[in-house]
């Protein structure tokens, strides 16, 4: 397949907001590793469906009805096609966060005893660490933490060191959110796979920048959310293996995931809706399905090459500054970019950089055990995505010079 330039000015006419201005300066959207903006075409998607189409899925006999459960099912084949998953091993949920727990209560619940072990990384996403403290305190397994090599990459001969007979899963970031370095996924699957474990990624910074396909990597199980990849709040996804869905319990009870109720007990529906107890968030799904056409009609790989380069060219540009300090390596990476810049506070650029319409996240960005790590409270983090140009990338950098007068130099 030949790989199509962005035409990053026309795409950013798909984007509203990106018009608007921040204290009276033009927005430079540079936090989206945090949540992307939504082309206006997945803003209509939602709207048009509750404006013509909206009524209670997978239940009622009347036309309003099987409208809705055809976009809502139409929209799972649009996003389990995108991760190379097949449709009835996708379910829909509010996003990474529950995908994970969904995880780790069924089939952690359901597979692991005092003494197993839970392998993860230290560059892990809160989100794909608590619930797996929660579930080592309900059932006494235990939680181990491959390191990091010096450069801020996932050191494999410790992960390798620390795969064991016990191992039950490892589960671990494709993408860091921090250090913006991609994993070698598909290694740690087989590696995995090799120690008797199964292995989940958490896809909440690759989906939406890089080509995934669930079964090259050979994963059991992949979780992400629609914010970060031009679709709304509220809806993402688990894939899994559908071997390991049709074994595992139900995670919540009621309508919509049973096969029959009596008093004294319940058969559960198929995978996936067996994991979609209740009414779905049905136009967030809709959206979710208008998001990924979206992509995939500009193509990942010509979305990913654009966000290389635009990378490339910022960290050539903030390396020259005195004072620029990069976490994470410098290849094998994404557009998050997380940085110090002198002594100046990662709270206080974010302020200076707002005041100029310049939005990026300054914090810990719910890696606090991997701050712990890098010694440092918080980072500065500026993400880019499709619509980001290298124009917003010199703003950036204006800013942080400005940042540096305003406090006078560093100390
Ligand atoms: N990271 C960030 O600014 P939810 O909130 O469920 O959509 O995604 C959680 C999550 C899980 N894993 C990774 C690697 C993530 O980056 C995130 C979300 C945002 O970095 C918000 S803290």
């Amino acid at each position: 397949m030949t790989r199509k330039a962005l035409d990053v000015e026309r795409i950013r006419n798909d984007f509203p907001i990106l018009n608007r201005q921040v204290h009276g300066q033009p927005l430079v959207y540079l936090d989206n590793a945090a949540s992307s903006q939504k082309p206006a075409a997945v803003v209509a998607a939602v709207s048009g469906y509750f404006l013509n189409s909206h009524a209670n899925v997978h239940r009622g006999a009347h036309l309003l009805s099987v409208e809705a459960t055809d976009a809502y099912e139409s929209a799972r084949a649009v996003v389990a096609d995108f991760i190379g998953g097949r449709t009835r091993e996708l379910v829909f949920t509010r996003g990474t966060t529950e995908s994970i727990n969904l995880v780790a209560n069924s089939w952690g619940g359901a597979n692991l005893a005092e003494g197993d072990e839970i392998l993860l990384t230290l560059m892990e996403h809160h989100s794909n660490l608590v619930p797996w403290q929660l579930l080592a305190a309900r059932t006494g397994a235990k939680l181990k933490f491959a390191g990091l090599t010096a450069d801020g990459r996932l050191d494999l001969d410790d992960l390798t060191a620390k795969l064991g007979s016990r191992t039950r899963i490892v589960a671990l970031t494709h993408v860091s959110n921090t250090l913006g370095v991609v994993n070698p996924v598909a290694e740690v699957a087989r590696l995995a796979h090799e120690a008797g474990a199964i292995c989940l990624v958490d896809g909440a910074q690759s989906a939406p920048h890089l080509e995934v396909d669930v079964v090259e990597i050979g994963c059991d199980f992949y979780a992400f959310s629609g914010h970060k990849m031009c679709g709304p709040t509220g809806i993402g996804a688990l894939w899994g293996r559908k071997e390991l869905l049709e074994a595992m319990p139900p995670w919540q009870g009621g309508g919509e995931m049973i096969s029959e109720v009596r008093l004294d007990g319940s058969t559960w529906a198929a995978v996936p809706h067996k994991f979609e107890a209740g009414t779905p968030s049905v136009g967030d799904a809709v959206g979710l399905g208008a998001a990924v056409r979206y992509l995939s009609n500009l193509g990942l790989e010509s979305i990913h090459a654009h966000e290389i380069e635009l990378t490339e060219y910022a960290l050539d540009r903030l390396t020259e500054l005195d004072g620029f300090d990069l976490f994470g390596p410098r290849t094998d990476r994404v557009g998050v970019i997380s940085f110090r810049y002198g002594d100046i506070h990662a709270h206080d650029l974010a302020t200076i950089l707002d005041a100029r319409g310049v939005a990026i996240r300054a914090g810990h960005h719910c890696n606090q055990p991997l701050m712990h790590h890098l010694g440092v409270d918080a980072t500065a983090r500026a993400s880019v995505y499709l619509y980001n140009t290298h124009a917003e990338i010199d703003a950036l950098v204006d800013g942080l010079l400005a940042a540096k007068t305003l406090f006078g130099g560093f100390a």
